[in-house]
């Protein structure tokens, strides 16, 4: 049997961590992984966690299956960070949702759902997008298009060709969004275009999946969450996946939701229970822990407050690299801007391949293929070597 099998390709960004990893250069710099990096350079478990941590190994008192669904308190926690509190008085009957194992099993949850219903559904992805959101959607069977997103000669978004592209939808149709910090371009949209984009779904029938991968890491959770609400205020159908892996560090250990917004609790009801048997068919019951230690702190006036703080730091660090990395390479005359407008872990530099491997094997700083770095690999250590490596890269 298994010599019918022929070898896959390793995920690219996985294999530059393990080249980064095996390179003894003391000067080399990860700029791969969407991990966020402290100012030293390393990944702490953020100190609200660990002491619900600590509340939870004391407290907890049985290891028994959650269940498909999850903890409904968890589910319930989330949805009000995410939600405003008036959308949520007059439409938690419309919602259905799942805990997940992370938001790479919420988006496939949600693709296995949309199949469930709508085989000949198509998937628009943004061009760019996240690498792994193609393979999660094939893995449910359904198509995949692209529609335009980012101007590579402007480094913005492309917003006129988006709504151009997105127009010659089918009723029923994907659109996948992403909520902030877009992954890999760091462009979002304002509320202005959020709306626009809202108008063109409503009368098209179309239905926005919203990733939210970075909740709280652009300019605010608030901020962050802005163009979700206004698409859940208008439309009739909306779909949310969710993921704690970046804003409260938890990435091993797999805490998301999918959250899916339907026209009636009717249809709410139905969709739970097909999100329940989905579920049962992939993993049967996602991790508690995790869950748990992130319910614990959004319930605990002081550890909320102290995530918040440490979010807060997160978001402060990765803005302040930004303007400085703008800076610097503005003043020895390289268009970079750009960088200090965008938000989030990633921005797309300008280098062809062959210079993204020049940068890789004569510098010993790691980019992913399409020039997408993790603005958080960037710190005052390792700042003025990087810009050095770049600003020769580029002129030569
Ligand atoms: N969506 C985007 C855009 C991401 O960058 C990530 C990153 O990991 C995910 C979803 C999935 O998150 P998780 O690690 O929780 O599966
Ligand atoms: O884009 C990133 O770097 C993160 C982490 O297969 C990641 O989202 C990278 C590759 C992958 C899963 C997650």
């Amino acid at each position: 049997l298994f010599s019918r099998f022929s070898p896959t390709a390793e995920d690219p960004i996985f294999k530059l961590l393990g080249q980064f990893r095996a390179d003894q250069n003391p000067q080399k710099i990860d700029l791969g992984i969407g991990v966020y990096r402290d100012e030293n350079g390393g990944s702490p478990i953020f100190q609200a966690v660990k002491q619900s941590e600590i509340i939870k190994l004391d407290t907890e008192l049985e290891k028994t299956y959650i269940g498909p669904r999850g903890d409904g308190a968890y589910i319930d926690v989330i949805q009000k960070l995410i939600f405003k509190p008036q959308f949520l008085a007059a439409n938690s009957c419309r919602l259905a949702s799942l805990q997940t194992p992370g938001g790479s099993c919420a988006l496939r949850m949600a693709f296995d759902l949309v199949a469930r219903g709508h085989q000949d559904a198509t998937v628009w992805l943004s061009n760019p997008t996240w690498q792994v959101h193609r393979p999660i959607i094939q893995a449910s069977g359904l198509k995949t298009a692209s529609y335009p997103y980012y101007g590579k000669a402007t480094h913005s978004l492309a917003f006129a060709e988006m709504l151009a592209t997105l127009a010659s939808a089918e009723p029923g149709d994907i659109v996948l969004i992403q909520a902030s910090c877009q992954n890999p371009t760091g462009c979002d949209m304002n509320p202005q275009q959020w709306a626009e984009l809202t108008e063109l779904l409503k009368k098209k029938h179309i239905v926005p999946l919203i990733d939210m991968a970075y909740h709280g890491l652009g300019n605010g959770l608030v901020e962050d969450a802005a163009g979700l609400n206004i698409m859940a205020a208008e439309l009739p159908e909306l779909i949310v996946s969710y993921t704690c892996s970046k804003n409260f560090g938890l990435y091993r250990d797999r805490a998301g939701l999918l959250t899916v917004l339907s026209e009636s609790q009717k249809q709410a009801d139905i969709i739970q229970n097909i999100l329940v048997d989905i579920a049962t068919g992939l993993y049967f019951t996602p991790p508690s822990h995790p869950g748990a230690v992130v319910k614990e702190i959004l319930t605990d006036t002081a550890l909320s407050a102290l995530w918040k703080q440490e979010l807060s730091d997160v978001r402060k660090r990765i803005n302040l690299v930004r303007r400085e990395l703008s800076y610097s390479l503005i003043s020895l005359g390289i268009d970079a801007g750009y960088l200090a407008d965008q938000s989030g872990m990633f921005s797309l530099l300008d280098l062809t391949y062959e210079q993204i491997v020049t940068m890789r094997e004569k510098y010993s700083i790691y980019i992913v293929g399409s020039g997408r770095i993790n603005i958080a690999g960037i710190n005052s250590n390792n700042i003025n070597y990087f810009i050095d490596s770049y600003s020769k890269v580029v002129g030569e």
